[in-house]
């Protein structure tokens, strides 16, 4: 048995001096691009991703229309494992065909539905249409369209979503094989503004008029070589060697083992697998880790990057179950420590990923002034329209699901198995507060990582993990900064 001579240290633990700001450190300039995939050191990674941003492998959060939304706005899914393989295959097949100017995000709607509560779905819903479905669920059998402008909240207050909406029969529509350029067409020959593309009866997309005039184009987006969006896919290290193909033969960019604890020869196994069939034509990351050994004994079996964190998510409970786990800030500076010595003796450079208990966006900010590479979150991205789970309403304020891997709701053995079966749970099911859409929540999350980066005096991730000073926080700066005040609730909040 050994102790070491540290204490486990949270992110919340440290603050960043502010570094000299220069004339070039504008927020034009600043530049978050990170690579994903090891390559050399000093050279660009094959994939980089414009927004250090990756979504947690998770039921909850990763499905094909949040992937989209990410990839446009610059950051990367992985679609979660979790799941039958060929029904995996196809969320990153959805993703890899995902069409420019259609819409796959969403709100659904039942006929019954109250019109207050559509009204209250569409506030800070930018396009401001919902779908109106058979079941409310946004796969359910179409019915029709309704947008603000098809009611009056007043005049229309006891009436239902099937009372007001456009219905189906006198909508054009589309089937899923349209092309962009007749979609908008058959927009204009219509007077219509939105147009549902239809797949067997349900809406798998929409193409909107104001999109169109709005010559929307995501510039950051995350694409391949033939400009489709970019998409990684969770695997485990039980039915690989079925699993990886089916994903590579979908098209998924990037592949990651997806445990709780990555310090396991099963991991080095699945990475040997990978580098015998594919060569270095398919990257597999690995993890989770939390100190510098782990590292090493991945990055030499081959890993493409490597995820650090255990027991840190909002919906873990490891620690408290196995006693396992560290604190986020020391288990990134280790690793970050390891991954740099790797690089100086072997010339190559892994990429980190920053996984879970992220809080709020300081924390992705200290944790890539730390060195990590990218940040991988899932209460944050589960709060967002387009995450899989349910949007509800408790007490007056809207929620939407969340539940962990390990919790016995996800039932993720390969995860989380106990010889095979889930003896007992390592993650909460609960709710957290509904925050919007993704496109805004990623934009604001920008701004802030590019002010931060401002007041630093850095322009690019790189200079950023160089030039960072950190301090500790003493208990008595908490204690400041927790002062008692009665806080107005910023208005993203309150628009449900
Ligand atoms: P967070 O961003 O919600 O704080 O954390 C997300 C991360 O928590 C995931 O990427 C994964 O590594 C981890 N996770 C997922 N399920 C569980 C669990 O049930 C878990 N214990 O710890």
């Amino acid at each position: 048995m050994k102790i070491l001579p540290e204490t486990s240290r949270t992110l919340s633990e440290y603050l960043l001096l502010p570094g000299l700001t220069t004339e070039d450190c504008t927020p034009d300039n600043v530049d978050l691009r990170a690579p994903l995939v090891r390559h050399r050191a000093g050279e660009e990674s094959w994939i980089r991703i414009a927004t250090p941003m990756v979504s947690a492998i998770m039921q909850a959060v990763s499905s094909p229309t949040l992937a989209v939304a990410l990839a446009q706005v610059g950051g990367l899914a992985f679609i979660h494992q979790n799941q039958r393989i060929d029904n995996q295959a196809a969320d990153v097949l959805a993703v890899k065909r995902h069409k420019a100017g259609f819409r796959t995000s969403k709100v659904a709607v039942a006929p019954q539905t109250q019109l207050g509560v559509v009204a209250r779905q569409l506030t800070g819903i930018e396009h401001g249409v919902a779908v109106v479905t058979e079941t409310g669920a946004a796969d359910g059998t179409f019915l029709g369209i309704i947008g603000l402008d098809d009611f009056h909240l007043e005049r229309h207050v006891s009436e239902t979503a099937g009372s007001r909406m456009r219905g189906r029969d006198g909508l054009v529509t589309a089937p899923s094989s349209v092309s962009l350029s007749d979609a908008n067409e058959l927009l204009w020959n219509h007077h219509q503004d939105v147009l549902p593309v239809i797949e067997d009866g349900r809406v798998v997309s929409l193409v909107l008029k104001r999109d169109y005039q709005a010559h929307k184009a995501f510039h950051h987006a995350s694409v391949d070589s033939k400009k489709r969006l970019r998409v990684g896919a969770g695997i485990n290290s039980r039915d690989f060697k079925d699993r990886i193909p089916a994903l590579v033969e979908a098209g998924a960019d990037v592949l990651c083992l997806d445990s709780s604890d990555g310090y396991s020869v099963y991991q080095a196994k699945v990475l040997e697998f990978a580098q015998e069939k594919y060569g270095d034509d398919v990257f597999v990351g690995a993890g989770n880790v939390v100190d510098g050994r782990a590292f090493r004994y991945l990055a030499e079996a081959g890993a493409a990057f490597v995820k650090v964190g255990i027991g840190g998510g909002a919906i873990c409970t490891t620690r408290e179950q196995k006693g396992i786990g560290r604190g986020q800030a020391s288990a990134l500076l280790d690793v970050v420590q390891a991954r740099d010595a790797y690089a100086q003796e072997t010339g190559v450079y892994v990429p980190l990923a920053c996984d879970g208990g992220l809080l709020n966006d300081s924390h992705m900010a200290l944790a890539l002034a730390m060195g990590a590479d990218v940040i991988m979150l899932g209460r944050y991205f589960a709060r967002l329209d387009e995450s899989p789970s349910r949007k509800l309403q408790i007490g007056g304020q809207w929620y939407k699901e969340y539940w962990g891997e390990g919790s016995r709701r996800a039932q993720n053995a390969a995860r989380y198995g106990q010889r095979g079966q889930m003896l007992f749970e390592e993650g909460v099911d609960g709710y957290v507060p509904y925050a919007g859409s993704l496109y805004d929540n990623v934009e604001r999350t920008r701004a802030k990582l590019t002010a931060t980066m401002i007041s630093c005096g850095s322009t690019n991730l790189r200079d950023f993990h160089r030039d960072a000073v950190l301090v500790e926080v003493s208990a008595e700066s908490f204690k400041q900064t927790g002062a008692e005040i009665q806080v107005r609730r910023p208005a993203f909040d309150t628009a449900e």
